[in-house]
């Protein structure tokens, strides 16, 4: 073999690596799109945390589960609102030119508050509050993942009631094709800045704030799953659940500029007392109000229908005009 074609082949075995992970390409909000940047590659100007990699997070307590492998801080902040709707366009390969490469495990989308703006805010110490999670297509046998793979995205609704500030959002997708051996869960986290609008005052309770790490661990059901392939899938999705943000979010505000007399009184006690189904946290808010809670308002874990928000109107791939049109249906239901 010449030398020109054994390093042909030394660079050709080095494919396999890469070529069956993904990253973020670019997020859509509101129909507006921001680009990221190639794992790795030149940084540009963008409000999603670049990563060095297209590798998978491989264990729970791995310092970069927090935002993706090595994620760096990004230049820019985008614009959202409550209710605001998010796309996120997972791709597969290093250059993004494939489709996500994986159909088994769960999305999930938390946000976190910034201390200060989102683009020098160190995400270490964040705490996150889970927004959505998304497991199996009704049958609980198919993954939500696997449309990803045929080329949709990941939908999500930024919470109606949510109370105006700097947040990251992060998407992301658990690939639990080894997850049948402990360690094997691929985490494949995506952080993008956002400066939220509006006048809502809808924050989450501290029982449902995580770490990460800290949120997951290498056991629990949901990343080490012996039975994924038994099908029907009985998935727990792991982390906390979908939080309900409740106006005042209680108690440990009177120290600054309540009246004695008023301790308690307050309309967030009433707020929080419904807590029971996410709908009616949002009551006093506008209709737009309960389009963050659909995910979770539907009960039996089957019913996640709702969740047909998350075909995204997208090019490539298998996903039928029918669900499309229902897509925009479910769209257009929550609006009124
Ligand atoms: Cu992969």
């Amino acid at each position: 073999m010449t030398p020109s074609r054994s390093l042909l082949f030394s660079l050709l075995s080095l494919v396999p690596l890469v070529a069956s992970h993904g990253f973020v390409k670019q997020v859509i909000i509101d129909g507006q799109a921001y680009q990221g940047s190639i794992p790795g590659g030149t940084t540009n100007p963008s409000a999603i945390r670049q990563i060095s990699t297209i590798d998978p997070v491989k264990g729970a307590s791995n310092p970069s589960l927090n935002c993706g492998m090595n994620a760096t801080l990004a230049s820019d902040v985008a614009n959202a609102n409550p209710g605001s709707q998010i796309q996120i366009d997972w791709v597969g390969s290093s250059t993004g030119d494939s489709n996500w490469p994986h159909n088994t495990g769960p999305i999930m989308t938390y946000m976190a508050a910034c201390d200060g703006s989102c683009a020098t805010y160190d995400s270490a110490n964040a705490e996150w509050f889970k927004i959505s999670e998304l497991g199996l297509l009704p049958g609980n046998t198919t993954w939500y993942q696997s449309l990803i793979m045929n080329g949709a995205m990941a939908n999500v609704t930024i919470p109606g009631n949510i109370a105006p500030g700097n947040y990251l959002l992060r998407s992301e997708l658990i690939s639990l094709q080894l997850a049948v051996s402990e360690g094997g869960a691929e985490f494949y986290p995506s952080c993008t800045q956002l400066k939220i609008g509006g006048s809502q005052d809808g924050t989450p309770s501290s029982s449902d704030l995580v770490t990460f790490p800290g949120g997951y661990t290498d056991t629990e059901a949901g990343i080490y799953d012996p039975n994924i392939y038994n099908t029907p899938v009985d998935y727990d999705f792991p982390g906390p659940p979908v939080a309900t943000l409740t106006a005042g979010s209680g108690a440990p505000a009177p120290s600054a500029s309540s009246s004695p007399t008023g301790s308690g009184a307050s309309s967030s006690s009433s707020a929080s007392g419904s807590s029971s189904t996410s709908s009616t946290t949002t009551t006093s808010n506008s209709g737009a109000s309960t389009s963050s809670s659909t995910t979770t308002s539907a009960g039996s874990s089957t019913s996640k229908g709702s969740a047909m928000c998350m075909l995204a109107p997208s090019s490539s791939g298998t996903s039928s005009s029918s669900m499309k049109r229902r897509h925009r249906l479910s769209h257009a239901k929550r609006r009124l």
